[in-house]
């Protein structure tokens, strides 16, 4: 925080940086993984920040949570068994239970004190963990999908950026653990960070994924506050043919609450611009 000022600097995107005004620092300290700040901007809401970079702010993580959830959950006729891994913020969780069919979500965040803290400073993300359906696993989303962690139809990976604590989410390995825990007809959707800055890791990324998965593919979401102001979701399928750019169900309830996701930007996510399309898919 330079005068009153948080600048999100970081060698995932050099030579620029998001810069917002700080009202106060609600919080900041070291946790067991990661450098953890909570602060109240001018115009942004609070916003949680890991390791200097921005998590979410009050003003704008609906356009990511509403999206990372919706587009697997919309794309499942009837789910029911959910995995997050990471999110411990809460809002993947609140998106994830405003569906009826859903029995029981597991959350795997590495970090309790993300998950203590989003409670105080991040109220209406977390207001998610108050679901009865919801079980919280404390521990890292890498070993949790290691160790045989049952049969899912939606699986979300909403996790930090590959450097630091999240690293082993963006790999073969954790890919293949979580499509060994879908059940047939089963999705998964995971943070694809942004095709304006790392076509190098998605595109390595989804050719691995396309070896053992039914399909992949990858759609975007636009948010302001994340490097570039867009972030991309790999979205694979168990035995799903038609993959995902079709919703599945529509709910006109639902749509009449969301802020971003409705039926028709489902379909449009998938769209990319031929930049994109040439380097992630050619
Ligand atoms: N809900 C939108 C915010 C996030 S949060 C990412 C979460 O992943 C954090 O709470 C972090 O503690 C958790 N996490 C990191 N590594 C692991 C791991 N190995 N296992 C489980 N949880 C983990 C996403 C922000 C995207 C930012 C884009 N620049």
């Amino acid at each position: 925080i330079i005068d009153g000022w948080f600048h999100e600097r970081g060698v995932m995107w050099p030579g620029q940086s998001m810069s917002l005004k700080v009202e106060e620092v609600l919080y900041h300290g070291r946790s067991l993984y990661q450098d953890v700040l909570f602060f109240r901007s001018s115009d942004h809401g609070n916003v949680l920040v890991l390791d200097g970079v921005i998590q979410v702010t009050e003003r704008d993580e609906f356009a990511y949570q509403e999206m990372i959830a919706h587009i697997p959950m919309f794309s499942h006729p009837n789910p029911t068994r959910v995995l997050v891994i990471g999110g411990g913020d809460g809002g993947v969780l609140r998106e994830v239970c405003r569906h009826k069919s859903v029995e029981k979500v597991v959350i795997c965040e590495i970090d309790k004190d993300v998950i203590e803290k989003s409670k105080t400073y991040l109220p209406t993300l977390a207001k998610g963990y108050d679901d009865p359906r919801v079980e919280v696993k404390v521990m890292d989303g890498n070993v949790f999908m290691a160790d045989n962690p049952g049969h899912f139809d939606v699986i979300i990976t909403d996790s930090s950026d590959p450097i630091g604590p999240a690293a082993a989410l963006f790999e073969a390995p954790f890919y293949r653990n979580m499509y060994a825990a879908l059940r047939e007809g089963g999705i998964i959707c995971t943070q694809g960070e942004c095709m304006w800055l790392h076509v190098d890791i998605i595109k390595p990324l989804i050719s691995k994924v396309g070896e053992f998965a039914t399909t992949v593919e990858y759609a975007y979401t636009t948010i302001p506050t994340y490097p570039s102001g867009q972030i991309g979701f790999v979205i694979a399928t168990k035995g799903k043919e038609e993959g995902c750019k079709e919703p599945k169900r529509r709910d006109e309830e639902m749509e009449k609450v969301l802020n971003y996701y409705n039926g028709d930007i489902h379909k449009a996510a998938f769209v990319l611009p031929n930049f994109a399309r040439r380097a992630i898919f050619e």
